[in-house]
């Protein structure tokens, strides 16, 4: 793969990957130029083709990711994002994982957004993003990521230019990632019909091509699974029942279900992010399905947010954004 030239990262990125100060960097702060954004995407397509929409994450690198952060909803907070990448850029922690929401409801998505791509591709085997259900231009239209990238390109031509280049790095992001502890990491939760998880490897990339797939059956397994990986979530009281609902089509799973899929595929646990649980964390079935979700100033200045460390040693821990310990999960 041919070196990327790191003129085309933004001064502010290059600031923070040399001193990772999150009160520095608030105040050089630019945005991209559109020819920078050309040369990210370039990049980004190299990137991420190389990995697939399963990210097994041993594969990738047999010695990084030994040593994980995994990340929640990040939701447009780039300060919430500098302070969980600080870590890294300190040795404390060798890879991160983001389980996607990177833009909308907060101010700074376009920024966010940015920042995570320019940090996947300067550090392929270590940094991954997945995919969520808001890297979706639908749903930008409705949440403020569309606006902010309206009132940053004014001019409708180069609007449209990075509309489309944003929608084709969402496209191209992977939707599932297997941890080297055994945890299956993803934005949402599992599909409804259980389903062995090769069958995310089977999915092209870019994610609209599989329109193209000629197999009327496969098509509509992987565009499920597509879809609902992102969007379905946990039954955590009876009064929520298995149905469809409003957006595309997502359902609720029960505890029951999420032990045969980590049987089907020899896993042990699920880590998502989504719902917005208000203390950023919940062991939502006990010892198989934890929630983490990361954007600290989501709903008001008081409640916390976290990120799930996996360390060398086998220890999963939960941490606040500064890295410091708040409980051992395992
Ligand atoms: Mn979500």
């Amino acid at each position: 793969m041919r070196p990327f030239d790191r003129r085309f990262i933004p001064k502010f990125i290059q600031n923070f990957v040399e001193t990772p100060s999150v009160y520095l960097i608030m105040k050089d702060i630019s945005p991209f130029t559109l020819h920078q954004l050309a040369q990210i995407w370039i990049k980004y397509q190299q990137v991420s083709q190389e990995i697939s929409n399963l990210a097994i994450l041993e594969k990738i690198n047999s010695n990084n990711f030994n040593n994980l952060l995994i990340v929640g909803d990040t939701h447009g907070d780039l300060n919430s994002t500098l302070r969980i990448v600080k870590p890294f850029f300190e040795g404390k922690v060798d890879s991160i994982l983001f389980l996607g929401d990177y833009v909308d409801r907060g101010e700074q998505s376009y920024l966010n957004f940015f920042f995570l791509i320019c940090l996947s591709i300067l550090w392929p085997e270590r940094i991954i993003l997945l995919r969520g259900n808001h890297e979706d231009l639908e749903l930008n239209l409705m949440f403020g990521f569309y606006k902010e990238l309206q009132n940053y390109f004014p001019i409708n031509k180069e609007f449209q230019a990075v509309l489309a280049l944003v929608n084709a790095i969402y496209n191209l992001m992977s939707l599932v990632a297997i941890t080297p502890k055994n945890s299956v990491c993803m934005h949402a939760g599992i599909p409804k019909d259980i389903l062995p998880l090769k069958l995310f490897e089977q999915m092209p990339k870019p994610h609209i091509e599989y329109l193209k797939i000629l197999d009327k059956k496969l098509k509509k397994d992987l565009y499920d699974a597509f879809i609902q990986v992102r969007w379905n979530d946990p039954i955590k009281t009876s009064l929520e029942i298995k149905s469809e609902r409003s957006y595309h089509g997502h359902f609720y799973y029960t505890l029951e279900e999420v032990k045969q899929f980590l049987e089907l595929n020899n896993q042990k646990r699920i880590i998502k992010s989504h719902e917005d649980i208000r203390g950023g964390y919940q062991e939502v079935f006990s010892d198989v399905l934890y929630h983490v979700f990361s954007n600290e100033p989501y709903f008001d200045q008081i409640s916390k947010a976290y990120t799930i460390h996996e360390g060398k040693n086998g220890d999963i821990t939960l941490r606040d954004l500064d890295f410091n310990i708040e409980l051992k999960i395992k």
